[in-house]
């Protein structure tokens, strides 16, 4: 079901995390449970997908924000609207981990993130020598940086499909429902509409 004349209870989701990270392709394996080749994402990406909750469905907004530098600038424009946050880590890249450990400490900073659920994907699990879930955790002090929030990390691999069904409904169970459905279609509108403004100022590569 679309989003059009919908009463069934939605919530926005942010998929945050270092250029390179595999957000699109997450994105694009939840939706279209397909491996696609991905560009680096210019502005955003949007789907809608459906998940059963409490025994009602409900339809989560997955928002996918380029991860380019200049894109960071606009991160905390979602972070009000955000019901919670993933963050897609390349455990395979051991040489950006402290650069992806630095984005995520600044994410976890915004005032209107402070209590809202953070699912960590260890991604590209597939890879020899990634990091595990819990290397992952050690080295990121998890345990320090997100005290006080409910938090989980989720090995997964968004080329294979690894783990990536266990890491969406991890989120659906960690996610919390907005008390007022009818909210989500103006929000969309209007933050579509706040970064279409302010991303036209060209590529974020
Ligand atoms: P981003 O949206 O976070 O910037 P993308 O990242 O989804 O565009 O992915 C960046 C690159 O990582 C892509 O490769 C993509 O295929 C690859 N990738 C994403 N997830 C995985 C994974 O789980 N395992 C492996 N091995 N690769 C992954 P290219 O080569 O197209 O740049
Ligand atoms: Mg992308």
């Amino acid at each position: 079901m679309g989003l059009r004349g919908s009463k069934q209870p939605g919530a926005q989701v942010l998929i945050l995390g270092l250029d390179n990270a595999g957000k699109s392709t997450l994105l694009y394996k939840l939706r279209h449970n397909a491996t696609v080749a991905t560009v680096p994402t210019i502005g955003f990406n949007v789907e809608m997908i459906e998940a059963r909750k409490n025994r009602k469905n409900v339809l989560l907004t997955m928002w996918d924000v380029g991860g380019q530098g200049q894109m960071r600038e606009h991160w905390s424009s979602f972070h009000s609207d955000a019901a919670a946050v993933v963050f897609v880590v390349d455990s395979s890249d051991r040489e950006r981990l402290q650069e992806a450990k630095r984005e995520l400490r600044r994410t976890l900073r915004s005032e209107q993130l402070l209590d809202k659920p953070l699912l960590i994907l260890a991604n590209k699990q597939d890879v020899n020598g990634a990091l595990t879930a819990t290397e992952l955790k050690d080295r990121f002090n998890l345990r320090k940086m997100c005290s006080g929030r409910d938090w989980f990390v989720q090995p997964c691999s968004a080329s294979t499909g690894f783990g990536v069904e266990e890491a969406f409904r991890q989120l659906v169970q960690m996610v919390r429902l907005p008390s007022e459905p009818g909210a989500m279609k103006d929000n969309i509108k209007e933050t579509v509409h706040y970064l279409r403004t302010n991303s036209s100022t060209g590529s974020t590569r």
